[in-house]
């Protein structure tokens, strides 16, 4: 039986991902231009609970004030006729030429400040639609080679962008928080931010990390080699999983953006378990489940809400397996004897200090040798987390 995907399990997708024409280096667009009120209909009927978008998704770049006021007025109808919010928004950065040596750490002063009129404009209407979360994706922001940018000066002038932008918001009095998406590389050679460690670290420089936290997308980790799941742990550990960005990705090459599930299938299993909470025995990421993917331009239209659904389904399926595995007995008896439960009981007693612990060494009677040689039985503990995944349980 399949499950099937309803608004309460706030599933949101990026106007940009099913109207992707298919335009790669490479090649051409493979498919027509899509109309964003139609996305609004065919992703609720599929079940899906929001839409995001960038500016120039919805308002074409340039457009003048009138044709903005009926477009946003055409999405809005769609909105109310079919229930879906807008939980998220975010700007266009990256397409017009520009922004072809970024925005917020443009050489160029006068691009940089045209970057930032662009984003506060694009803020007022987020902030109409009711978004909570404003996304910043700085895919330009980096370069191809290291001579091509004062470095030190790039950090502070990402900085004095977002100190700038957090104040704009608190002036206004906007209900709305930042979440930074980090990339490693693509668009530019290497971008700023690359990882969500260097992003959270950022953060705590600015004036109001409170209202910043991170969008970390499956693939964007994984191009760097590195553990979606354990990075995203750390950002709801620090309270700064404001957003996410969910697709999937075939280890370290280009940005593929794939559909949910797909590439490291066996990592997709862990991440729906975390955010659905593991068992209980960590936080639950409240947010929008949002997916951040291309339909691959093999596609035809009826492809493109193909993968959509698929996105949807497969989280939902992979959360019924999460659910599975943490409810057998078996499972619970090899997290026992692996001593997983055990992580959580602080390394100090109560009311403990460091003096206790260093005058407790000779009557704890602990042998590193025995300790050395206790196995942590991580294998059956894994085996029954894959047989859970393959539906053999
Ligand atoms: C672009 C990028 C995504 C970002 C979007 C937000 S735009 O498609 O590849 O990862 O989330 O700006
Ligand atoms: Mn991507
Ligand atoms: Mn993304």
């Amino acid at each position: 039986m399949t499950p099937v995907a309803t608004k309460d399990d706030r599933f949101t997708f990026g106007l940009w991902t099913v109207g992707w024409l298919g335009r790669d280096p490479f090649g051409d667009a493979t498919r027509a231009p899509l109309d964003p009120v139609e996305s609004v209909h065919r992703l609720d009927e599929l079940g899906a609970a929001g839409v995001t978008f960038h500016d120039d998704d919805l308002i074409p770049f340039g457009s003048s004030a009138s044709d903005r006021d009926k477009i946003v007025s055409r999405f809005r109808d769609a909105l109310a006729e079919t229930g879906l919010t807008v939980p998220m928004a975010t700007t266009n950065l990256f397409t017009h030429p520009v922004f072809k040596d970024g925005a917020f750490t443009a050489n160029d002063r006068d691009v940089r400040r045209f970057a930032l009129r662009k984003v506060m404009r694009n803020i007022e209407l987020a902030v109409e639609l009711g978004a909570g979360t404003y996304v910043m994706w700085g895919g330009r922001e980096g370069a191809e080679s290291d001579a091509a940018k004062d470095l030190t000066a790039a950090y502070d002038r990402f900085k004095e962008a977002f100190d700038t932008l957090c104040q704009f918001v608190l002036d206004r009095g906007y209900d709305i928080r930042f979440a930074l998406e980090p990339k490693p590389n693509e668009p530019r050679g290497d971008i700023f931010l690359p990882t969500v460690g260097h992003a959270l670290a950022f953060i705590e420089r600015l004036e109001h990390p409170e209202m910043v936290g991170v969008n970390p997308e499956t693939g964007h980790e994984q191009m760097a080699g590195l553990n979606y799941t354990q990075g995203i742990a750390q950002a709801l550990w620090a309270g700064k999983l404001f957003h996410i960005d969910l697709n999937g990705q075939h280890g370290i090459k280009y940005d593929q953006d794939l559909r949910f599930g797909t590439g490291d299938l066996k990592s997709a299993f862990f991440t729906v378990d975390l955010l659905e909470g593991a068992g209980g025995t960590g936080p639950v990421y409240t947010g929008p489940r949002h997916f951040d993917f291309k339909p691959p331009r093999t596609e035809s239209i009826e492809g493109v809400w193909d993968s959509a659904a698929g996105c949807m389904r497969t989280y939902l399926l992979l959360k019924e397996r999460a659910e599975a595995f943490r409810a057998d007995p078996e499972v619970a008896g090899a997290l026992a004897a692996s001593r997983v439960p055990e992580l959580a009981t602080p390394t100090l007693g109560d009311g403990e200090g460091w003096e206790q612990l260093l005058s407790a060494a000779g009557s704890e009677g602990f042998d590193p040798e025995t300790a050395a040689a206790r196995g942590m039985n991580y294998e059956r503990l894994d085996q029954l987390a894959l047989e859970h995944l393959m539906g053999a349980r």
